[in-house]
């Protein structure tokens, strides 16, 4: 019998197929055979067309480890579950394709939950499976027991405790079209030993790719009124969320903002949904965002977002950020019009199909005045670039400039370094910068950048890291080297939890609170005991230097580049106030 545990209160759309669900498949089922649940956990996720998965083996997940021993997919053995659930994570969020890991019961799965709230909060698709004890002993306090699908609840779209063989199909089915349909999210699936030690009679199935649904009549009515508006809006600015990448949409974001010659200014989630290059683009918006890309949000009279959820670190003052403007917010997510901004415009659905109905329902409107602000706020607050002293903007500019025109794939960290890479790197396409936007997990930026390194092998893969997030995870250039991935890990080291010590300076009287703790740590000797390479780099030239040579040889490399602790992060609203009212930082 399969416990469908919960459903939390995000919906999927009304009416139509989801970005996942365009490459979404119905099951075909044919000839049947007598085999393990294991088995067929092995089978189903062939059938799913995994290639890779990422674990760690343990007591009650060993029958699905004897069955993986010789199964035509490739197992990534981390150092530590986290390491697993993270690159899934990133090998998800890289290629668009549902990323699976794998642990033991109890501390196995436990350490699962972090990676699952970064992904639930991220919208990522993901399948994890964990052992369990085995039926009989449920509820006993048995060894290695915890309720894992009671402590994921709240941070996977479904979870399923199997507690019969014959439902393993049906729930591994289930569980992927769950993970990519509509919002993506992570997925559990609680396997007890008996469960994938039992046999049953099991019928193979084939995928058959399904159809697009059309929006119905009231929603195209809304799509009209929300072009008509849009098109005689005097100052709108489109904000691109991280929904944009998920939904596939980056074209027809482009098309849209091309047609009406709007602005556009991005989420931390959103970078990449328009090319950074592209000459509407404004940048960064929100707590850290560029001066000329929050002010263009102060000044709009109509905001059109684009799967985003209008976080506090995006909003500022909620109260004001919508004052005085129309706002048209398209998500797939059904639950999120409305919930932390009001809409006049909720466009529910398939983002490509509802933006590209947008697009041909409208004509542009006058807009020569508002451009004429923009370009006056750009020149005002164009970006300088010290390079007589090593500092993470020059880096990130740096870094930009070495790898332009050349595929890869960013990855951060926590931290100040976070926000400085989401400042000034240029992320040009979607899937190309990896980041945890909503839970903020320090020790995300390695495991994340390695499974993406898996996902996509000819790009190359670029995490940026802080020296406190960097020692959370950095075990796992053990894993890093032994499939010699060739990551390069630049870990920005400012010698302290530099995003705390920030905050600290600005809102609690200069007291540095454990954000100094003196344990400097020797990077390149822990990256060389992993088997990488590393260096450490103090002047700009060094770090150019450093990063040309790890880039022209395809191996692992750590770059410790050491800056000074003082560096703040800039522009700051403070949290809570407008987007327009800057901290005041000499
Ligand atoms: C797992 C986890 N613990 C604590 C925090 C709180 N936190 C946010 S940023 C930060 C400091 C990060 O320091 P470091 O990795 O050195 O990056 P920096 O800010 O110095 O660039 C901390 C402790 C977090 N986000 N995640
Ligand atoms: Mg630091």
């Amino acid at each position: 019998m399969i416990f469908p545990a919960m459903v939390n209160n995000r919906k999927d759309t009304g009416y139509s197929i989801s970005k996942s669900a365009r490459s979404d498949f119905d099951i075909e089922e044919v000839a049947s055979m007598i085999i393990t649940g294991a088995e067929a956990v092995v089978a189903c996720l062939l059938e799913q067309q995994v290639d890779t998965v990422f674990g760690y083996p343990g007591g009650q997940i060993m029958p699905l480890y004897d069955a993986l021993y010789d199964a035509k997919l490739q197992h990534i053995l981390t150092v530590h579950e986290q390491g697993a659930v993270h690159a899934a994570d990133g090998y998800a969020r890289a290629s668009g394709r549902v990323g699976v890991c794998i642990a033991t019961s109890g501390p196995g799965a436990t350490n699962l939950v972090t990676g699952l709230a970064a992904a639930y909060l991220d919208s990522v698709p993901m399948v994890a499976i964990t052992g369990q004890v085995s039926t009989a002993l449920l509820g006993r306090d048995a060894f290695q027991e915890v309720d894992i699908t009671g402590i994921t609840m709240s941070v996977t779209k479904h979870n399923f405790l199997v507690k019969d063989p014959a439902r393993i199909p049906e729930v591994m089915r289930l569980a992927f079209r769950i993970a990519r349909s509509g919002r993506p999210g992570p997925v559990l699936i609680d396997l007890p030993r008996d469960v994938q030690v039992g046999t049953f009679d099991y019928s193979p199935a084939a995928l058959t790719e399904t159809t697009q649904v059309q929006p119905p009549a009231q929603v195209l009515d809304l799509v009209r009124q929300a072009a008509q508006a849009l098109s005689s809006a005097k100052r709108p600015v489109m904000v691109i969320g991280g929904g944009v990448t998920r939904g596939e949409a980056s074209g027809e974001v482009r098309q849209l903002a091309e047609k009406y010659q709007l602005p556009v200014v991005s989420t931390l989630m959103g970078l990449g949904g328009l090319p950074a290059s592209h000459p509407q683009f404004l940048g960064l918006t929100g707590m850290h965002g560029h001066k000329a890309a929050n002010n263009a949000i102060c000044g709009a009279d109509l905001i059109i977002a684009v799967g985003s959820r209008f976080s506090d670190r995006v909003t500022g003052d909620r109260q004001r950020y919508l004052a005085g403007k129309t706002l048209i917010h398209i998500d797939i997510d059904r639950s999120e019009v409305g919930k932390n901004v009001a809409a006049l415009f909720g466009l529910v659905g398939d983002m490509k199909v509802l933006l590209a109905l947008l697009r041909e329902a409208g004509e542009p409107g006058q807009l020569e005045d508002w451009w004429q602000t923009i370009a006056a706020w750009r020149r005002q607050f164009a970006e300088t670039y010290d390079s007589e002293r090593l500092t993470a903007p020059w880096m990130m500019r740096q870094i930009s400039e070495q790898v332009a025109g050349q595929p890869v794939i960013f990855a951060s960290d926590v931290g100040q370094h976070q926000m400085w890479a989401a400042q000034h790197l240029a992320i040009e396409s979607p899937g190309t910068w990896l980041t945890s936007g909503g839970l903020g997990a320090m020790g995300f930026g390695l495991p994340a950048a390695m499974g993406a390194q898996i996902a996509v092998p000819d790009s190359r893969t670029v995490v940026i890291a802080g020296d406190g997030g960097f020692k959370m995870t950095a075990m796992e250039l053990l894993t890093i080297a032994t499939y010699n991935l060739p990551v390069i890990s630049v870990v920005i080291d400012n010698h302290c939890l530099g995003m705390v010590r920030q905050w600290q300076q600005l809102f609690y009287s200069e007291r540095y609170s454990s954000s100094l703790a003196p344990r400097e740590m020797d990077f390149v000797g822990q990256a060389r005991a992993c088997g990488v390479e590393g260096v450490r780099v103090t002047t700009p030239e060094e770090f150019k230097q450093a990063f040309a040579a790890a880039w022209r040889i395809r191996k692992p490399m750590v770059i410790v580049a050491d800056i000074a602790t003082g560096d703040l992060v800039t522009p700051m609203i403070a949290p809570g106030a407008p987007l327009n009212e800057y901290v005041e930082i000499e």
